[in-house]
């Protein structure tokens, strides 16, 4: 008999209709209406001293797979949580109130980002199932990070990119990796269409590493424990979203943790978009209920260049229930929120990473917060993943033609 793969009591849930189906690894949409799933796992008996080591699989008493089988990890997770008091005190300056401001920095993963934590759990799966190849589209978080997960594993894997629009650090690392790259001439959402129309038509024989698949969720999910465990729960959590698969992950953490009865409150989830990518924003701002999707997504956040998010129910819904918003900021935004994390903190955000901050400024002048409050920025991936992006910033940068010239330029500096 084959060992079980996942937790007793796990189930999935439509969350369109909500039917409820047992554990299949290999289900990704309701075979009743066709909605998204999502991963059920039980709370009872789960306590803050149930949780035990270091990273993602701390958590392993609420994450879904079952406690024989050995994980695929880097030692993903365990982040840092870092207080910002300079960008408090610009804040202050600017706004007469002073919210506590922590960024829970994700580029500090083994790949860089965030990613990480689903992948440990979805190659995890995906070597206990030996499926025979792993497809991935993406923007490029989640090339690098499937690449060096399933690299790791023993897997094949495949990744969908859009041509000329992945960064290049991201670009680079799946190279590095080793996976096979399909460089196609579109946005992400064609590349993401491809993988989903390839895993359909494979019946089964190519699994998929992107966000509809809810097991990758899971993992993501643990950001609001670390969060939880070091600091309590804070008011606001800001969230860049691309396909708005993390923000549904973590108000899912934070809700586990509530039901479990280890926190008495929830936070409110704000997402934050590109303009110009922007289909959840748009539609926030307008009082819909659906996304308006975009056609031609386009923003220096390439990350985040996604114009018809797969898991917009799910993104909806956490923003929704929580009472936060999704908000909106420029390109001239997002390069300034990078530059303050970089120059007045000492945090490297990728664009797509500095997003969180961006929206907080823009909602932080409308005077959205109050003193008191703490706000956790959910900084995403790490700036040395697009080196392009860091070199449009400015900076007193100097030539000097000689040693000597270079002596004279250091010491004018004094004055
Ligand atoms: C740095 O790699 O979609 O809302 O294909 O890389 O869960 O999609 C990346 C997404 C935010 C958005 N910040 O997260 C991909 C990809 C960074 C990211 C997001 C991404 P979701």
């Amino acid at each position: 008999m084959q060992r079980p793969l996942f937790r007793k009591g796990v189930m999935l849930r439509c969350v369109s209709c909500g039917a409820l189906y047992e554990p299949d690894p290999k289900l990704f949409r309701c075979p009743r209406c066709g909605g998204l799933l999502e991963v059920v796992v039980p709370t009872e008996g789960v306590s803050w001293s149930s949780f035990r080591g270091r990273g993602v699989w701390r958590y392993r008493s609420l994450l879904p797979l079952a406690d024989e089988v050995k994980p695929v990890s880097l030692r993903e997770g365990d982040t840092p949580l870092i207080r910002c008091e300079n960008i408090e005190e610009y804040v202050r300056r600017r706004t007469g109130r002073a919210p506590r401001i922590y960024v829970k920095f994700e580029g500090a993963n083994p790949t860089g980002s965030f990613k990480d934590r689903g992948m440990t759990v979805v190659s995890t799966i995906a070597r206990e199932l030996r499926v025979r190849l792993v497809a991935a589209a993406s923007t490029g978080n989640t090339a690098s990070s499937a690449a060096a997960y399933t690299a790791r594993a023993g897997l094949r894997m495949v990744l969908v990119l859009p041509r000329g629009k992945v960064a290049l650090g991201k670009l680079g690392q799946s190279i590095l990796h080793g996976a096979s790259i399909i460089e196609v001439d579109g946005s992400f959402d064609d590349a993401m269409k491809a993988v989903m129309e390839a895993v359909e038509a494979s019946r089964g024989a190519i699994y998929p590493f992107n966000s509809f698949n809810p097991w990758r969720l899971e993992g993501q999910k643990t950001i609001a424990f670390e969060v939880a465990e070091e600091i309590g729960v804070p008011d606001y959590v800001v969230v860049p979203v691309g396909n708005g698969g993390n923000i549904s992950a973590i108000w899912k953490g934070f809700n586990e943790l509530y039901d479990a009865g280890l926190v008495g409150k929830k936070p409110r989830m704000i997402g934050v978009q590109a303009a110009g990518a922007a289909p959840l924003a748009e539609a926030f701002e307008r009082g819909l209920d659906k996304p308006l999707f975009v056609e031609h997504p386009e923003t220096i956040a390439t990350a985040i260049r996604i114009g018809k998010p797969v898991n917009w129910p799910k993104a909806m819904r956490a923003v929704r229930e929580s009472g936060g918003r999704f908000v909106k900021v420029s390109d001239d935004e997002i390069l300034d929120a990078m530059k303050m994390l970089g120059a007045r903190e000492g945090i490297g955000a990728e664009p797509a990473g500095a997003s969180s901050l961006a929206g907080f400024l823009k909602l932080a002048e409308e005077g959205y917060f109050d003193e008191g409050d703490t706000v956790v920025l959910i900084v995403t991936g790490h700036a040395l993943k697009d080196p392009d992006s860091m070199l449009r910033l400015s900076v007193d940068r100097r030539e000097a033609r000689s040693s000597e010239e270079a002596v004279r330029m250091l010491l004018s500096m004094l004055h």
